[in-house]
């Protein structure tokens, strides 16, 4: 037997040697010549003598397969394959086309183990731009620096440098024809290009910026054989940290004004590295660190679009390349009506479901903006963003993602895509898995990659072919006959948890929630104090209500509309014990990345423990939410098993994570703030949470018996500790304060007065503003402090475009430089005629300030010592009759 399988080895081989292929295309054209490589190297595999040639062998009957681009412009990236007698024809419509025409008859000859000898495809793709992307930037902040502050460095970014991983990574993408790389960066310039008028604003040594224009000249070059567009992303307005300080400003501030110096330095950056790099595109984020929406137009069409024109110009070049404009925290469909007219290769790109994959049925603000703006003739991109909710484990449902793409194209009207890592952004190239050696982000996670492709290519598939695709994909994968069905089960079951649970019961799909921590019953049973940013609830899934409405309704025996609470309780507890009944299955028959497996396998229990932890702390915060109606201690009482349950599925998920992950959100600053701050690299694992879970439970038992021994009428809410205010000299002129006492008026040019006033606020008192001032001009506050304070702030609780929006972490990364981004104080204060009042702190130290707001209505209510830890609480003091919130159990 033995020795008949080497006589049949040997014959095969002999009379493989036999066969001969010429490939012929255009050597000019380094993207043909990248696919016939490719191909050449696929044929030796399969034992062919390949030649090489630039012109049809004339007299010969080996095979032929001719690599040509036809430069059909009305069509990209397309190509058919054909055959006629011994020659196999790929015509591309263009040099893109060509090559993935290419990579077809790769993936032909891997299928049938040798060149087919007849052949007809013809293909393109459904989206135009199909992107990813990766962040220079870190899980904390450089020493002294702010946000998306990060030079391109060895020491921060030692991969950017290391070209074995861009050229695996490029592979990755032209396998899966994405056509585009995005680099995500504040200021990318000063590491980037030298300016003759501000040598000074360079903000790498010498040796690195040699290494930098290496690298982005390989990067390029070998993005552009395969088919791919760099494009730079930068945020506005930011100047290097050289630059700010030798003007004596700020790298970047929200409400600073568009000054000559600026715009001069960034539109000769923008000058330069157009000069450099014209084929490098553009992604431009305005808004984050710019005042207004006119600013955010005149920086676009007076400094950006003419630094680019001056570069070509200076270069002699006509052909515009392509610069994208982000929708985020600017109204895109104003800067483009202003830019359309002067500048024709624009994009525009908006997120697809905020930071997070909460839906393929999107509505209100993530259907309308993007429809939008696609209506507005040119190319829109969907960007499905971070992750926050899917961090960290593995995500890969291909159902999930064949329906969000879909919509993009049905609901968004987009035909782009630009995909974020699917977790562990800031940490590139890693993953979070806790392994001897660091996992890649490229080798884990290469079915998100391989499916948002696949269906940004074509999205309309038949579903039973897609599930015999993923099952064959993942037999392949795993060296398995028969486990791939199984396993797409237990992906597309895990798929569907944190999406259901964060559009139900989240308080952001921004990454200010890490959705897999967990959250406090607190921010179940009054999610609003949390400031549930507009638009969340209505923009992220189907018609639904949340669990403050639920037990309302529930309570008034009203009609309930939509998803539910206990429906979607349930759905999750299924989706996990289906996921871990299908991946039990296929355990015994892994042939090939068994360890991979059962890291997988240890993320569908991690998943099924979470739905099961969630699930209980909803019944829980239901029975809750009904106390607040029925005032009946028996309903808090009813909830205790179910929390002591919820903590033991959070034991157990402690456990399963305890020696597999090192963290669960990669952004490790205090721009996460729910369930827990982030600060300083504090609360990312699950062990980190226990104890705060376990001390939420032990409070809650005990607020039941005191409620019990003051005879369990009527709930008693926490005292707070009453502010004493701390002198600050106020330097602006002629301001008038008041005190925060009923009666009093809080502007000089409004009758509104003060009604009611919590009680911890009483001794403090306010700056007055004149009102039309503030809605007009914004509100600047100049002091002088000898020791540090909390400025109390009052943002107003309503949708009127008259007022200021709270600080922000959605649009605005700077929201929390003051500890700013939560509200300490719910409720505070009732002003008839005004509206409802959240009190935020800002916290100063000793020295002379400004604080500078944006324009419209906003309180200045005092001032308390810097030290003062404010216990985030609900006042209560509101119109409506269930104000009072129940969440004080919690505390
Ligand atoms: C928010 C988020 C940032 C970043 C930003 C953006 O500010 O907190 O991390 O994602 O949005 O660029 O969209």
């Amino acid at each position: 037997m033995k020795y008949l399988s080497v006589v049949l080895i040997v014959l095969m081989l002999s009379c493989t040697t036999e066969k001969q292929v010429t490939i012929v295309g255009d050597t000019e054209s380094p993207r043909i010549m990248f696919g016939v490589d490719k191909l050449s190297e696929t044929l030796k595999d399969k034992h062919y003598v390949v030649n090489i040639s630039s012109e049809i062998p004339t007299g010969k009957t080996n095979s032929v397969i001719v690599v040509s681009e036809k430069k059909d412009k009305t069509k990209k990236e397309s190509f058919k394959i054909s055959s006629s007698e011994h020659i196999i024809s790929i015509e591309g419509t263009d040099a893109s086309g060509a090559l993935y025409g290419a990579l077809e008859l790769i993936d032909e000859i891997e299928k049938n183990g040798a060149l087919p000898s007849v052949i007809h495809i013809e293909d393109g793709p459904e989206m135009v731009l199909r992107g990813t992307c990766i962040g220079l930037q870190k899980t904390t902040y450089l020493p002294g620096r702010m946000v998306y502050e990060y030079p391109y460095t060895p020491e921060s970014f030692p991969w950017f440098y290391d070209k074995a991983h861009w050229i695996e990574y490029l592979d990755m993408m032209v396998e899966n024809r994405y056509n585009s790389l995005y680099l995500w960066n504040g200021h990318p310039f000063a590491s980037l290009v030298k300016l003759d008028d501000y040598p000074y604003a360079l903000e790498v040594d010498e040796e690195t910026f040699k290494k930098n224009e290496e690298i982005f000249k390989f990067l390029t070059e070998e993005a552009d054989k395969r088919g791919i567009w760099v494009i730079q992303m930068f945020y506005n307005i930011l100047v290097s940290k050289p630059f700010a300080e030798k003007h004596g400003i700020e790298t970047q501030e929200r409400s600073r004004p568009i000054t000559p110096l600026i715009a001069d330095y960034t539109q000769k950056s923008i000058t330069a590295f157009i000069k450099k790099y014209p084929n490098v595109g553009f992604l431009v984020t305005l808004g984050e660190a710019m005042h207004t929406i006119d600013d955010d137009v005149k920086w676009f069409t007076e400094t950006i679009i003419p630094g680019v024109k001056n570069g070509l110009e200076e270069l002699g070049l006509t052909e515009e390349p392509p610069i994208v404009l982000r929708g985020h925290d600017t109204d895109a469909e104003r800067v483009m009506e202003a830019a359309l007219p002067i500048y024709k290769n624009l994009f525009t790109t908006f997120k697809y479901n905020g930071e997070s994959l909460t839906t393929y049925e999107p509505r209100d603000a993530w259907e309308d903006i993007p429809k939008a703006l696609s209506e507005l003739g040119s190319v829109h991109v969907s960007n499905v963003h971070v992750l926050a909710n899917l961090e960290p484990f593995r995500y890969g449902s291909p159902d999930f993602i064949q329906k969000s793409v879909k919509a993009m194209h049905n609901i968004q009207g987009a035909n782009g895509l630009h995909l974020y890592p699917q977790a562990s952004y800031w940490d590139w190239p890693y993953t979070a898995d806790k392994t001897t050696v660091r996992l890649k982000q490229i080798d884990r996670d290469w079915m998100w990659y391989q499916a948002w492709a696949r269906y940004a290519w074509n999205s309309d598939r038949d579903r039973n072919e897609e599930v015999d695709y993923w099952s064959k994909t993942l037999n392949a994968y795993y060296n398995s006959d028969e486990s791939g069905k199984d396993i797409v089960e237990a992906y597309e079951q895990i798929g569907e948890i944190a999406p259901k649970l964060l559009r139900t019961f989240g308080i952001s799909d921004g990454n200010r929630q890490t959705l897999l921590l967990g959250m406090f019953m607190g921010q179940l049973v009054n999610p609003y104090k949390y400031h549930v940013y507009k638009n969340f609830l209505s923009s992220n899934g189907p018609v639904g209500e949340i669990l403050i409405d639920y037990a309302e309704k529930e309570w008034k025996g009203e009609t309930h509309v939509g998803e539910t609470p206990p429906q979607i309780i349930a759905e999750v507890v299924a989706h996990g014990k289906l996921a871990v009944e299908a991946i039990e299955k296929v355990s015994s028959s892994i042939g090939k990345n068994k360890e991979e497996f059962e890291r997988l396998k240890n993320d569908v229990y991690c998943y099924d423990a979470f739905a099961n932890f969630f699930a209980e702390k909803v019944k829980a915060a239901m029975l809750v939410l009904n106390y607040k109606y029925s005032n009946d201690i028996a309903d808090l009482e009813k909830a205790i098993p179910h929390l002591e349950k919820s903590l033991a599925h959070f034991n157990e998920l402690t456990r399963l994570t305890k020696d597999t992950y090192l963290y669960a959100n990669s952004m490790q600053t205090a721009q996460r703030r729910i369930p827990i701050t982030g600060r300083d690299g504090t609360n990312k694992t699950w062990e980190d949470l226990l104890p705060h879970y376990q001390k939420e439970f032990d409070v809650f038992k005990r607020n039941i018996d005191m409620l019990k021994l003051n005879g369990g009428n009527g709930q008693i809410a926490k005292a707070h500790k009453i502010f004493e205010p701390v002198e600050v000299v106020i330097l602006n002129k002629d301001t008038k304060r008041y005190a925060l006492k009923k009666g009093q008026k809080v502007y000089a040019d409004n009758d509104a007065k003060i009604n009611e006033v919590a009680e911890e606020l009483q001794q403090l008192s306010g700056v007055q503003f004149l009102d039309e001032q503030q809605k007009e001009a914004g509100t600047v506050l100049h002091f002088k402090t000898n020791k540090t304070v909390k400025i109390l702030v009052g943002y107003f609780n309503t949708n009127s475009y008259t007022v200021l929006e709270p600080p922000t972490l959605e649009t605005n990364a700077h929201a929390n430089n003051r500890g700013q981004a939560d509200i300490k104080i719910a409720n505070a204060m009732l002003i008839p005629g005004l509206y409802p009042v959240n009190v935020y702190s800002y916290k100063y130290e000793p020295g002379e300030h400004k604080l500078v707001l944006g324009k419209g209505r906003v309180l200045i209510l005092g001032f308390i010592d810097g030290e003062e830890d404010i216990l985030i609480h609900d006042a209560g003091i509101t119109n409506s009759e269930d104000g009072m919130a129940v969440d004080w159990l919690f505390y």
